[in-house]
This record gives C-alpha cells, structure tokens and sequence, in this order.
C-alpha cells in the first residue's frame, strides 16, 4: 500500500515536505521525540486516566470522555481531550519550542489550540472486547464548522506517536488531496463516521513511536481496525489543533457539542 510522503525530522521543514503537504495534505516526520520522552508520556497518560476514573469524570470542558474495559476487567480511558491542561507532562511536550516551524507552516497568526475545541486530544484504540474505540470511521475535522453551513478554515491536525503504529494495528488512512475539495464533498463525499470501508484511493499512514505526522483538517481519514488483539493492538496518538481565526475557549461548564453527540452514537 502507498504511505504517506515521509522524512526523518530535522528541526524544520524542507521544500520537498512543504510540497508535499501542499499536494497530499498530510505528511509524516520520524523521530521527532525520543523514547524516554514517549516513556515519559505514556506514564503521565496512565496517571490522568487512572485519577480521571477515580474522580467519576465523564467530560472534560463539555467533550466526553471514552471509557472501555480491558480484557482483565480494569477499565481505561480511551479518548482524552485538553489533555495539556491536566497534565505537566504534556503541557511541557506542546509547549516545546519544537511546535514552532509546525504552527509556522499554515502562518504567523496560527496558534496552538490548547484550550479551544477539544484541546489536545490523545485516542487510546484496542482491539478486544470491552473496548469502546477500535477504529474511526471516515471523517473530516471540519464537521463543527459543516455543521454552522461554513467551509471549514485550515487547520493542521498535528499527530504524535505513543506506540509504533503498524497496518496490523489498523493505522490512519487518508484520501490525498482531498483537503482541496468544496463544501458539498466535505459534507456529503462519505456518511461521517458510519462508513468505515476502504476506499481504493486510501493512503495508509505508518508510524513509529516518536514520530509526528501532520494532516489538513479538511482532509478525509480513517483509522481502520486492527487485525491484531490486546497488547499488541495498543495505539495511543496525540493530536494539536493548530488553528487561526476567533479564540473560542472551553471551560468547566462547557455545553457538549452538538457535533460531539452524533460522533458518540456513531463512533
Ligand atoms: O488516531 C488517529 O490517528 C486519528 C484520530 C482522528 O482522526 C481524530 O481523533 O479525529
Ligand atoms: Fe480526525
């Protein structure tokens, strides 16, 4: 299967991925943090799900939270939103001088959205039973914005990697240059989050711990089942929206998206 275009990361971005990103509308870079920075976060992950469970929380500024079961009955968060406003770790991570040349790519008024939207979000998938997130059915990023009848601005969903993220754990699957496409095929290409089929224009998106991929938020993506079980189907992804436009932060208290209750029946 074609993977998405890739380099190794070297502090910035060369025209060739600039291009790249223009064209395909997703892009991955390798090694861009270390294993005792990945070690770091994973344990500060389990940390906040573990006090999370221990609070009864089951939304955070509005967003809900994804609660499964493990196969030896524990249970564990699956979706984490503002992940950086609870947790040092992570807010140290996003904060990093590192995001810059990323956040620079769309332009100078782009920020990291920390607090806006579902702020950083990390997706814990597993596939065995109990789980309550083991694929993503095709989408967009954009669906708030469809859903006020706008076209969606751009925005980069800025991905890292907890876990090496093989095809055999189902991995990210994107449409190349669909981030170029009007209103009617972002609203209406595919059924959001129902249609989970392969499309034969499907681009896989392999990584490895460590890594960071970039993808337009206005790109249609899948992130497809694992045909491994348990441990070995462990992927755990952080995603930053880099955004532009009016700040629209989220708070304690928060409503719940209307947007967010159609993706918690269908997803
Ligand atoms: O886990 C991934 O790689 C993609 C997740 C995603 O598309 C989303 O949370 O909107
Ligand atoms: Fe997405």
């Amino acid at each position: 299967m074609i993977q998405v275009p890739t380099a190794p990361w070297t502090g910035s971005l060369s025209k060739e991925m600039v291009e790249a990103w223009n064209d395909v509308g997703a892009v991955r870079f390798t090694g861009f943090a270390s294993p005792e920075e990945v070690a770091r976060l994973r344990a500060a992950l389990d940390d906040l799900g573990e006090r999370w469970l221990a609070e009864g929380r089951r939304t955070v500024h509005g967003i809900p939270l994804k609660i499964g079961q493990r196969g030896d009955g524990r249970r564990f968060v699956q979706r984490f939103a503002f992940t950086s406003l609870f947790s040092p770790a992570f807010q140290e991570f996003v904060r990093s001088g590192r995001f810059e040349p990323v956040r620079r790519l769309m332009g100078e008024d782009f920020r990291v959205a920390e607090d806006e939207k579902d702020g950083v979000v990390v997706n814990h998938y597993r596939n065995e039973l109990g789980s309550r997130y083991k694929a993503l059915g095709w989408h967009t990023d954009g669906l708030r914005d469809l859903f006020y009848l706008r076209l969606p601005g751009p925005m980069i969903n800025v991905g890292f990697y907890l876990d090496d993220s093989p095809i055999a754990k189902g991995a990210l699957r994107i449409l190349p240059g669909s981030h170029r496409q009007g209103f009617a095929s972002m609203a209406f290409g595919k059924c959001y989050f129902v249609d989970h089929r392969p499309d034969a224009n499907e681009v896989v998106v392999e990584a490895q711990a460590g890594d960071l991929t970039l993808h337009d938020g206005r790109l249609w993506h899948r992130v497809a089942e694992a045909t491994v079980f348990g441990d070995a189907s462990t992927r755990r992804t952080l995603y930053v929206p880099v955004i532009d436009g009016p700040v629209n932060r989220k708070h304690e208290g928060s409503p719940t998206p209307l947007y967010h209750r159609l993706q918690w029946v269908t997803g």
